[in-house]
């Protein structure tokens, strides 16, 4: 394992044990007697299947590599973007968006739960984020300012100006041959503005000024451009069983990804460009970047 592995898997725990506790002391799971399950269940069958927990666990390097060293503290906020990330795995699942039955490896939650049950599974994720958020167990000590910031930042990412804004383009736009430019434009709202939050969030909670932020959300946008772009590409040559998600999704819906736009090849190069710009700000941060340089090229690495 390389050292980022080993920090990958260790945070993962630490963001797993998190979700389980914080979940255990909610009393979200009142069912009838003929209901067959709870909120809390629909809620907790996709938050805790394992998934690569890559926005938490961003927002912790950033924050690190600013010289906040006490990372309990930031573990609730980490969080807190695991859950708006799987709220939007499971609307996006839904028959009226990509109509996707598998993932994370299993049947998607509306197959298991029904419609209805996990389209309020997923609103009840988005506003659990925020009672997270602002839970005076877990901002104890925290500046306030710093608090409405972070709050800010997710919930502009969460909605219009982020991913609600790129997903209606992106569900409004299936069988279009739309140009590079507005496949660009979807990707960097509805997957690139949730891992620039991560970084921003990172930033403001260590104590960073304007322009750090600035320059994190910026390499986080980047990067999460070049990760999306890189789910396209593992959308065509991937394996199912290790994505845990079905392939080839995109065309039987009529999408055209960045890869039917300019070909596989020119793709790669694209991946390589964004990397570059990600880096160039990261390097205008002025943060102890190592770690933050070895997670852009794990991810770049990645096969699911
Ligand atoms: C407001 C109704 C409404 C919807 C919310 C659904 C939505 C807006 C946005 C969805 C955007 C979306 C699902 C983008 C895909 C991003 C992406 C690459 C997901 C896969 O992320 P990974 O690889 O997954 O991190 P794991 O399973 O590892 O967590």
């Amino acid at each position: 394992m390389t050292d980022i592995e080993k920090y990958i898997e260790e945070n993962k725990n630490l963001i797993n044990d998190f979700l389980k506790t914080h979940f255990s002391k909610k009393a979200y799971n009142k069912k009838f007697p003929h209901n067959k399950f709870s909120l809390n269940d629909a809620m907790l069958y996709t938050l805790a299947t394992p998934g690569k927990r890559i926005r938490p666990i961003i927002l912790l390097i950033a924050a690190e590599s600013l010289g906040f060293s006490d990372k309990k503290r930031l573990i609730p906020f980490a969080s807190s973007l695991e859950l708006i990330h799987s709220y939007s795995l499971i609307h996006d699942d839904l028959p009226s968006m990509d109509n996707d039955s598998l993932r994370r490896g299993k049947p998607a939650n509306h197959i298991v739960f029904g419609e209805a049950s996990a389209i309020l599974a997923g609103d009840a994720l988005l506003a659990e984020a925020f009672v997270i958020l602002s839970d005076n167990e877990y901002i104890e000590g925290f500046d306030p300012k710093k608090i409405i910031e972070i709050i800010r930042e997710l919930s502009y990412t969460s909605g219009a100006g982020g991913l609600a804004g790129g997903q209606f383009l992106d569900v409004n736009s299936f069988g279009a041959s739309l140009g590079f430019e507005n496949i660009e434009y979807i990707n960097k709202n509805k997957t690139a503005s949730l891992i620039g939050a991560a970084c921003a969030m990172g930033a403001i909670l260590a104590g960073g000024d304007n322009l750090i932020v600035d320059n994190f959300k910026k390499f986080g946008s980047c990067l999460g451009l070049a990760f999306q772009t890189i789910d396209d590409v593992l959308g065509i040559t991937g394996n199912k069983e290790i994505l845990g998600k079905t392939t080839g999704i995109d065309k039987t819906n009529k999408k055209f990804t960045v890869v039917e736009n300019i070909g596989l090849e020119k793709t790669y190069e694209l991946i390589n460009e964004y990397n570059e710009k990600a880096l160039f700000y990261l390097n205008k941060t002025g943060a102890k970047s190592d770690a933050l340089i070895e997670f852009t090229y794990h991810l770049t690495n990645r096969i699911n």
